[in-house]
């Protein structure tokens, strides 16, 4: 009874607590009381000050542990970014929704001359459907809309359009209408392999794009800033070539999308491993982007939801390149995409998962066939991996893929927050 009486009155801020106590102690002692007002002082206040002392640290402790399962990633701001792709099939829902801060819908294509739209056909279709779920998601959180441009294969037209007035033109005004047409609250820019010899140019570019987005707000009267996004990849040939410090100026946020395509073919492993590896495993990605810009808050570390299986491997996996060998004969295809879910209703057996301890992945070897693929561990280690080295959020490659949400709800269950100040460096970078 007393536990809930001061627990009441127990504010859940720990530090308005201390306030709220300290004030009420000094003025007691400083009313002076005497007389009649000295025994209600021992009567009635005193007695009550020794219970709210007493239990003081039990209502603290009590705050404390509803705080932390409250604490939700809005209040340090951590951001829970979903991709949502045009090529899948899966519906959204609206509880899907309340799990994340952004979501990226996966592509507006950027065309050979600079004009960037959503594909006629299906991909309008699942971009209208998305609008409607998002408009009720919307009314409950603040969640963003966004839209990435580019595509895979924009890597050929990016670099042609940054050089060109004209396409850049009807670029940057193609990107009006998709806000129109939308009503998204932001873009990302998907150019996913900057070359050496672009890279000045794709810093212009993503400076112009924000000059851009700031001037639209000023015409269209919003108060929120649009939002701006980019990608990086985590293998070291291509995350050198962005000018990191230049575009975290012009961007919320940066994902690193630990999986890549460019290397698919050519390093078999763990498609998003962890540790390990010799340059570049997402710890390695991640230190290099912290410790050069200094501001973790602004990355988000990619996880990808979908498998891959490469056929004609031998084991082991070697922990110093997270890679394993592979047989080939010239023009055979040597891997497939998966989604692990479907495969295990399909052929899985909970006892074939082995567990890397390097890459913190897991994995399936039989028949020669290599698996490689996220579960609910897996995806906890690189939760637990984001907050305990500050990093500003998480990039889920796509929330479309995960059959039964299974790992986007273990992802939303683990808290992100790692309650330090948002750009506290945990690496040592020396
Ligand atoms: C979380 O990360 C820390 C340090 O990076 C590690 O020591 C710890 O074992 C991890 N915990 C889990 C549950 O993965
Ligand atoms: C080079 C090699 O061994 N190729 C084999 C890869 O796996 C497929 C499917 O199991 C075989 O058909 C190939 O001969």
């Amino acid at each position: 009874m007393t536990t809930l009486l001061c627990r009441t009155l127990t504010p859940k801020n720990p530090h308005k607590y201390h306030v709220f106590f300290k004030t009420k102690y000094q003025l007691s002692r400083s009313s002076r009381p005497s007389g009649n007002e000295n025994n209600k002082f021992r009567e009635v206040i005193l007695p009550l000050l020794i219970i709210c002392i007493a239990c003081a640290p039990l209502a603290y402790f009590l705050s404390y542990l509803i705080a932390d399962q409250t604490l939700t990633q809005e209040v340090c701001r951590k951001r829970v970014v979903g991709y949502y792709t045009v090529w899948e099939q899966k519906k959204l829902t609206v509880n899907q929704l309340d799990k994340l801060t952004h979501l990226i819908f996966m592509f507006a294509y950027l065309q050979e001359d600079g004009t960037v739209r959503v594909n006629e056909g299906s991909d309008t279709k699942r971009a209208y459907d998305m609008k409607e779920i998002i408009s009720m998601a919307r009314k409950s959180g603040s969640l963003k809309l966004m839209m990435a441009v580019g595509g895979h294969e924009a890597t050929v037209y990016y670099p042609s359009m940054v050089l060109d007035p004209e396409k850049k033109k009807k670029f940057l005004s193609s990107i009006t209408e998709l806000f129109e047409e939308y009503n998204i609250d932001g873009i990302e820019i998907f150019w996913m392999y900057v070359s050496e010899k672009d890279k000045v140019n794709h810093m212009k570019l993503i400076r112009e794009v924000r000059k851009h987005l700031t001037s639209m707000k000023t015409s269209k009267r919003k108060t929120d800033d649009y939002v701006l996004s980019t990608i990086s990849s985590r293998y070291r040939d291509y995350r050198q070539h962005i000018y990191n410090n230049e575009v975290l100026k012009y961007v919320d946020f940066l994902t690193v999308q630990s999986h890549d395509w460019s290397n698919i073919n050519k390093h078999v492993g763990p498609i998003a491993p962890l540790y390990g590896g010799p340059k570049d495993s997402i710890d390695d990605a991640m230190k290099y982007l912290v410790c050069q810009t200094e501001q973790p808050s602004k990355l988000n570390l990619g996880i990808p939801m979908f498998g891959i299986q490469w056929m004609n491997t031998s084991m082991p996996i070697d922990d110093s390149s997270n890679q394993i060998s592979i047989r080939k004969k010239a023009g055979e295809k040597q891997y497939s995409y998966f989604f692990w879910r479907e495969e295990e209703a399909k052929t899985f057996n909970p006892s074939d998962v082995s567990w890397h301890e390097k890459s913190q992945t897991p994995y399936i070897f039989r028949n020669n066939i290599f698996l490689s693929f996220e579960n609910e561990r897996s995806v906890q280690a690189k939760a637990n991996y984001t907050r305990m080295k500050n990093i500003g959020g998480i990039a889920i490659y796509a929330i479309d893929q995960d059959d039964k949400y299974v790992l986007v709800n273990a992802i939303s269950s683990m808290n992100l927050c790692s309650g330090e100040d948002e750009n506290k460096i945990q690496y040592d970078c020396k």
